[in-house]
């Protein structure tokens, strides 16, 4: 079944050989906790997370990761936890400083302590350092215990076009995310700049050095979605034994608004939709809810378990059982 043979084997007394080399495509909140629980059920192996920047602005003048970021703060301690992005004990003085000017837009919420994140990116950006860099940067500070990649250095970003009052334009991804709340049906989503990105350096080196690839229940669309875009990437995977979280339980998205995404693209609200989107040529295996264990596909092995993570706990146990899947199937 699995693509290939992991460099990882067991001993004949069963322990294990060499450090394991995982990779894991990430998108925000979801995709960070899930990242969480995989680094604590693996702590002695190393973890390539490749982030999407497709959700990246710029406000102010400053360039905003928020996938990116909320990566390195969850895993770097650093997060509003019940937020779920941006940092902990936040103030917002700067923000109601630019409100004061009447500076626009004051619909996305930058805290005092993550602007001197975005601070520190812009200014090493006007320097000429590429983002990959500033993210190796950045992380020295936050130590997420992972290698955090942006999945390319040239500017990708996801634009919505919507129809409303004032006609049919493209927006920010964040404007129709965080604005509109997704109020607004997107018609379709453009990722700007994909068909000339070149994937970051490293990206697909570790797609090649992994044993396993795990992808955690990030958006399908845009976030994990967005990264498959970027040429080269998707190639890369299918190479490899990839095994995916379903971010559909039942019918509904566990958080975010999956839904609204995959409507927009003509796809059903369901986890076996999610699988044939990603398709079986990129993936082997694909944890689903007990509810949806009816879910199959030629060609991947489907495993059906509790994956709601309502805590560091199970978010580990799901990553565990994902984990344990990859390394049956690789073999
Ligand atoms: N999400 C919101 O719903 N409202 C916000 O005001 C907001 C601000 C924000 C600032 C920095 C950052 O890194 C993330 C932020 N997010 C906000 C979350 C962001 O829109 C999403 O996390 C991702 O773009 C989707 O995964």
């Amino acid at each position: 079944m699995g693509k290939t043979t992991p460099a990882v084997g067991l001993s004949v007394t069963g322990e294990r050989l060499g450090r394991m080399h995982i990779v894991s495509l990430a998108g925000g909140i979801g995709g960070a906790r899930f990242l969480r629980g995989l680094r604590a059920t693996e702590p002695d192996s190393t973890i390539t997370v490749i982030g999407n920047t497709g959700d990246d602005i710029t406000l102010f003048g400053l360039r905003v990761c928020p996938d990116l970021d909320t990566v390195m703060y969850t895993l770097g301690n650093g997060i509003d936890e019940e937020q779920g992005w941006g940092r902990a004990k936040e103030s917002h003085v700067v923000k109601e400083e630019l409100a004061a000017y009447r500076m626009e837009p004051q619909w996305f919420g930058l805290g005092d302590r993550d602007f001197a994140t975005h601070i520190v990116r812009s200014q090493m950006l006007a320097a000429g350092y590429p983002l990959s860099q500033i993210t190796k940067a950045l992380c020295t500070r936050w130590q997420p215990g992972v290698r955090l990649l942006p999945m390319s250095d040239d500017r990708c970003e996801t634009h919505v076009v919507i129809e409303d009052e004032h006609g049919k334009r493209a927006v920010h991804f964040q404007e129709w995310w965080v604005r509109l709340r997704a109020s607004v049906p997107a018609q379709s989503f453009a990722l700007v700049g994909a068909d000339t990105a070149k994937p970051a350096p490293g990206v697909l080196e570790a797609v090649e050095d992994a044993d396993v690839v795990i992808l955690p229940p990030s958006n399908p669309v845009v976030s994990i979605g967005t990264i498959l875009q970027v040429p080269g990437i998707r190639d890369a995977l299918t190479a490899k034994t990839v095994v995916g979280v379903s971010p559909i339980i039942g019918g509904a998205p566990v958080r975010g608004m999956a839904d609204a995404c995959l409507t927009a693209i003509g796809v059903e609200t369901s986890a076996q939709a999610v699988l044939e989107l990603y398709g079986s040529d990129l993936i082997d295996g694909w944890l689903v809810a007990e509810e949806d264990e009816g879910v199959a596909l030629d060609g991947v092995r489907v495993v059906a378990r509790p994956i709601l993570m309502h805590d560091a706990e199970a978010a580990a146990g799901i990553a565990r059982t994902a984990l344990d899947l990859a390394l049956e199937l690789a073999r």
